[in-house]
């Protein structure tokens, strides 16, 4: 390790905006824009991006960008009088200089944390005051977590009630050669037919059309193999119990503006979410959801991958 490894670098990205670029000693990074405080770049040691961004995000506030890790708050999609997903990922975030202390593993060196506060703006929507506090780090050997703390600081004495998500979107090879390993037997509810409850087969999740489905109270653990790329996504959760599976296909990609009409090929998105049961907190009280992606070279065998190892590994 040289002398002056830089784990954390504040500059700007794209259209100027503001960016925290963390880098590890084995060659991993992240970058993690303010606005909307968002991870849009995870590469591992040998450089290669894991995560999705669409060619057409405009990186023109006040548009959410498509790609990377959105934060839905305080509304996970349609359902309930605020824009789609919320506004928090199309605010523009602050560093948080001075952080309430974590319970957490402090020899990480690659890490900044930010905040986003009420407005007077936001209030006339929501009206509540709140302070939300994300850390992202990258661990030495390129793993990547969000940690979320969000408190309710209302004064009049009201509580608030909230839905949200990690929505991620990694990368990946060909949307065909994907399988997810984790939440096979669940039930989901289908975005596509009205969020109506239905249960999932017991196979492995593979796909062939559009998919936008909400999975309630899943495992803390869920794997996404790439056949093609011979590599597995872990992604660990906690105090988010359910897991949003979304890829448009081909149809609605094609509506979509700011994504390419083939670009649905190389995206999955699979989020850490808390939809199903929405959380309320008093004055005075915090909530803490966390997720942690690796992604792991895997292997073949006998023309198959074996989805029990991911599982059980670490
Ligand atoms: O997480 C899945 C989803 O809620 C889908 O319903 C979907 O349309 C999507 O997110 C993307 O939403 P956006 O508002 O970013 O276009």
């Amino acid at each position: 390790m040289s002398a002056e490894m830089v784990f954390v670098e504040h500059c700007k990205g794209i259209s100027g905006l503001d960016k925290v670029i963390l880098r590890e000693v084995r060659g991993s990074s992240a970058e993690v824009y303010l606005y909307g405080g968002q991870v849009i770049s995870w590469k591992n040691d040998h450089g290669e991006e894991l995560l999705f961004v669409s060619s057409k995000a405009p990186f023109k506030p006040p548009k959410a960008i498509r790609g990377g890790i959105p934060i839905c708050f305080p509304q996970f999609g349609s359902h309930g009088h605020l824009e789609q997903h919320g506004f928090a990922r199309n605010r523009f975030w602050s560093i948080d200089h001075d952080p309430p202390p974590f319970i957490t593993n402090n020899s990480n060196k690659a890490f900044v944390d930010l905040i986003l506060k009420h407005s007077e703006e936001d209030a006339k929507i929501w009206p509540h005051r709140y302070e939300f506090r994300l850390r992202v780090t990258l661990g030495p050997g390129g793993d990547l977590m969000l940690t979320s703390r969000i408190r309710n600081t209302n004064t009049d004495g009201k509580s608030f009630t909230f839905t949200f998500a990690y929505h991620n979107y990694f990368s990946v090879s060909d949307i065909s050669e994907v399988r997810i390993e984790g939440l096979e037997t669940l039930d989901y509810l289908d975005n596509l037919q009205d969020r109506q409850r239905f249960t999932e087969q017991g196979d492995a999740i593979t796909f062939e059309s559009e998919v936008d489905k909400i999975y309630v109270s899943t495992p803390t653990k869920i794997a996404i193999l790439d056949h093609e790329k011979k590599r597995t996504f872990v992604l660990r959760k906690d105090g988010l119990p359910d897991a949003v599976v979304w890829n448009p296909w081909d149809k609605k990609a094609k509506l979509i503006p700011d994504l390419g009409d083939e670009e649905y090929k190389h995206m999955l998105c699979v989020e850490a979410a808390a939809v199903e049961k929405p959380i309320t907190l008093k004055p005075g009280e915090e909530w803490k959801g966390r997720q942690e992606l690796s992604a792991v070279p895997s292997s073949y065998c006998s023309g198959q991958l074996d989805p029990q190892k991911v599982l059980q590994g670490n």
